[in-house]
C-alpha cells in the first residue's frame, strides 16, 4: 500500500522549491503534488550555506532563506506548502525507483506512485576516500553540501576560533569556505592540485588577483599537490595534514571541497545517462516520457552552444531548468525549447564576480586588476562566447550577459581591452 500523486518531485533542494512555485502558478489542485526529500527542512537556497550561514555575526538562518528568495521571489515556508495542499515528505530517502511501474520506494518501505516525476536529486560531495586518501570520518573534517553539514561546520569553526584550518580543494567550496574561515578568525592554508585556484573557470591572471587578495587576508596557498594522509590525536581528531610532497601542515580543522557527483544512481539502467547526468531534451524530459530531470542532476541541450548537452552545477541553472520543466509539463503546447544562458557567480569578502557563457577560445582581459574592477571576454570564431566581471554594477552585468547571449561579433580584439564593459554595453 502507498500513496498516489499526479506529480512527484524527488529531491527537496533548490530546483524542487522553484518547481513547486511554478506548479502552483500554473494551477495545480491541492493533493496533486508531493515533494520527497532526504533533508528534514523545506527547500532552501543552498548558496547561503557557504556565505550568510557561515558569518560570525548575525548569520543567515532558516526560515529566512527558503526558496525562492534567492531570485527575489516568494519565500516558501512549510506553511506555504500546507496552504497549497502540497505534501512535503521530509527526512525521507528514496531507496529505489521503477520508471516502468511509475513508483518510488522510500527507505521506510512506503511506495509512492506518480503520473509525472521530476527528478531533482542534485549531487553529493565527493569524499577523499574516492581518491585513495583516508580519514574523512574524523571529528574535525568537514564537507559542505547540506544544512546538516553547514551546522556542523559552524560548530567546529566556533571551537577553533583563533586556530588553523586546512582547506582541501581550490574550487567554489574551497574559495568560499576559506573566506568564511578567515572571517571567523581562523588562519587558513589552502591545498589543491592545480597551478591556480578555480582552475575550471579562472584564467591564471584572474586567479592571481583572487589569490593575492586572499593572501592579503592571511591565507596561505600550497598548490600543485594533494593530501597524502592525516595524523590524528588520541581522540581521532586530525592534528596534521601530510601532503604528497611531504609537507606537514598542523591544523585544528579541515574543510574538504573536491567536487561532486550527481545523484543518478536510482535511475541507472532505466534512463539514459550522459556526461554524468540524466540526459533530457529541450523540455527537460528524460528518455522516459513521464520522467523529467532538473538542476545539478540533468544534462540538457544548451542552445547557445549549438545544442551541445551540458550538465551545469549552479543555482541559476537549477532554478531555470525547474521552471522550464514545469512549464513543459503543465503547458506543453505553449512551451518552447529551453534557451539557457549559463550563469555562475560568487561572493567572498568584499568581492563579487559574475560569469556568463562558456570559457572556451581566446581570452582578452580588461580593466584595473589593482583596483579590483576588471573582467575578461572569451572569443571563439570571431564572437564573444563568455564574459567575466569582478566588481560590476547591475547594468554592467546585464550588459556582459547580453553580449554573450547575442554572441557579439568582435572585429577588433584590441577594442575589448580598450573599452572593457563599455564594449558589451553597445550590444
Ligand atoms: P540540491 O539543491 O542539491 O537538492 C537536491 C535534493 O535532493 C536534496 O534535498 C537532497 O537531500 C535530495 N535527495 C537526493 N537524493 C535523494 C533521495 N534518494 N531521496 C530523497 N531525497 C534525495 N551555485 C551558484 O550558482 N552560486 C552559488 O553561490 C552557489 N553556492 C553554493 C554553496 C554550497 C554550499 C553548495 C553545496 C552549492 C552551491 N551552489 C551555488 C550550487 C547550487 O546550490 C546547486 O547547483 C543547486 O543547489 C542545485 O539544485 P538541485 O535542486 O539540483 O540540487
Ligand atoms: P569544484 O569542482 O568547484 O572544485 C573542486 C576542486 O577540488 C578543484 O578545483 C580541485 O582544486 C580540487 N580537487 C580535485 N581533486 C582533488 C584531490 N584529489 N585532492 C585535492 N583537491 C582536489 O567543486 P567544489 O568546490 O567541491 O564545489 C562543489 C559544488 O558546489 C559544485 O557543484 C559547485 O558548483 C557548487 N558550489 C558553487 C558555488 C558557486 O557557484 N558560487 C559555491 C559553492 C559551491
Ligand atoms: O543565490 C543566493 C545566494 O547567493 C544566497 O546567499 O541565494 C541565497 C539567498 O540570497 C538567501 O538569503
Amino acid at each position: 500500500m502507498g500513496r498516489a500523486f499526479v506529480y512527484v518531485i524527488l529531491g527537496g533542494g533548490v530546483a524542487a522549491g522553484y518547481a513547486a512555485l511554478e506548479f502552483v502558478r500554473r494551477g495545480i489542485a491541492p493533493g496533486e503534488l508531493c515533494i520527497i526529500s532526504e533533508e528534514s527542512v523545506a527547500p532552501y537556497e543552498r548558496p547561503a550555506l557557504s556565505k550568510g550561514f557561515l558569518l560570525p555575526e548575525a548569520p543567515a538562518c532558516l526560515p529566512s532563506f527558503h526558496t525562492c528568495v534567492g531570485a527575489n521571489d516568494e519565500r516558501l515556508t512549510p506553511k506555504w506548502y500546507r496552504e497549497h495542499g502540497i505534501e512535503l515528505v521530509l527526512g525521507t530517502k528514496v531507496k529505489s525507483a521503477d520508471v516502468k511501474r511509475m513508483t518510488l520506494t522510500t527507505i521506510a518501505g512506503e511506495t509512492i506512485s506518480y503520473k509525472i516525476l521530476v527528478v531533482a536529486t542534485g549531487a553529493r560531495a565527493l569524499k577523499l576516500e574516492e581518491f585513495g586518501a583516508k580519514g574523512s570520518d574524523a571529528e574535525n573534517v568537514c564537507y559542505l553540501r547540506n544544512l546538516a553539514d553547514a551546522a556542523r561546520l559552524v560548530s567546529i569553526m566556533q571551537s577553533c576560533s583563533g586556530g588553523n584550518a586546512v582547506v582541501i580543494g581550490g574550487g567554489y567550496i574551497g574559495m568560499e569556505c576559506a573566506a568564511a574561515l578567515v572571517t571567523n578568525r581562523i588562519r587558513v592554508t589552502m591545498v589543491f592540485p592545480e597551478a591556480h585556484c578555480m582552475g575550471r573557470l579562472f584564467t591564471r591572471k584572474i586567479a592571481d588577483f583572487y589569490e593575492a587578495f586572499y593572501e592579503s587576508k592571511g591565507v596561505n596557498f600550497i598548490k600543485g599537490t594533494v593530501l597524502s594522509s592525516f595524523e590524528n590525536d588520541s581522540e581521532g581528531k586530525v592534528t596534521t595534514v601530510i601532503l604528497r610532497d611531504g609537507t606537514r601542515v598542523p591544523t585544528h580543522m579541515v574543510v574538504v571541497g573536491i567536487g561532486i557527483r550527481p545523484n543518478t544512481s536510482l535511475f541507472e539502467g532505466q534512463l539514459t545517462i550522459e556526461k554524468g547526468g540524466i540526459k533530457v531534451n529541450s523540455r527537460m524530459q528524460s528518455s522516459n516520457s513521464s520522467v523529467y530531470a532538473v538542476g545539478d542532476v540533468a544534462t540538457f541541450p544548451v542552445k547557445l552552444f549549438g545544442d551541445e548537452i551540458r550538465r551545469l552545477e549552479h543555482v541559476d541553472s537549477a532554478r531555470q531548468t525547474a521552471k522550464h520543466a514545469v512549464s513543459a509539463i503543465m503547458l506543453p503546447e505553449k512551451t518552447t525549447d529551453i534557451d539557457y544562458l549559463p550563469f555562475f557567480y560568487s561572493r567572498v569578502f568584499t568581492l563579487s564576480w559574475q560569469f556568463y557563457g562558456d570559457n572556451i577560445g581566446e581570452v582578452i582581459h580588461y580593466g584595473d586588476f589593482f583596483a579590483g574592477r576588471f573582467g575578461a571576454y572569451w572569443i571563439s570564431k570571431g564572437r564573444i562566447v563568455g564574459a567575466f566581471l569582478e566588481g560590476g554594477s547591475r547594468e554592467d552585468y546585464e550588459a556582459i550577459a547580453k553580449a554573450v547571449k547575442l554572441k557579439m561579433i568582435v572585429k577588433e580584439k584590441s577594442e575589448l581591452e580598450k573599452f572593457g564593459v563599455e564594449f558589451a554595453s553597445n550590444a
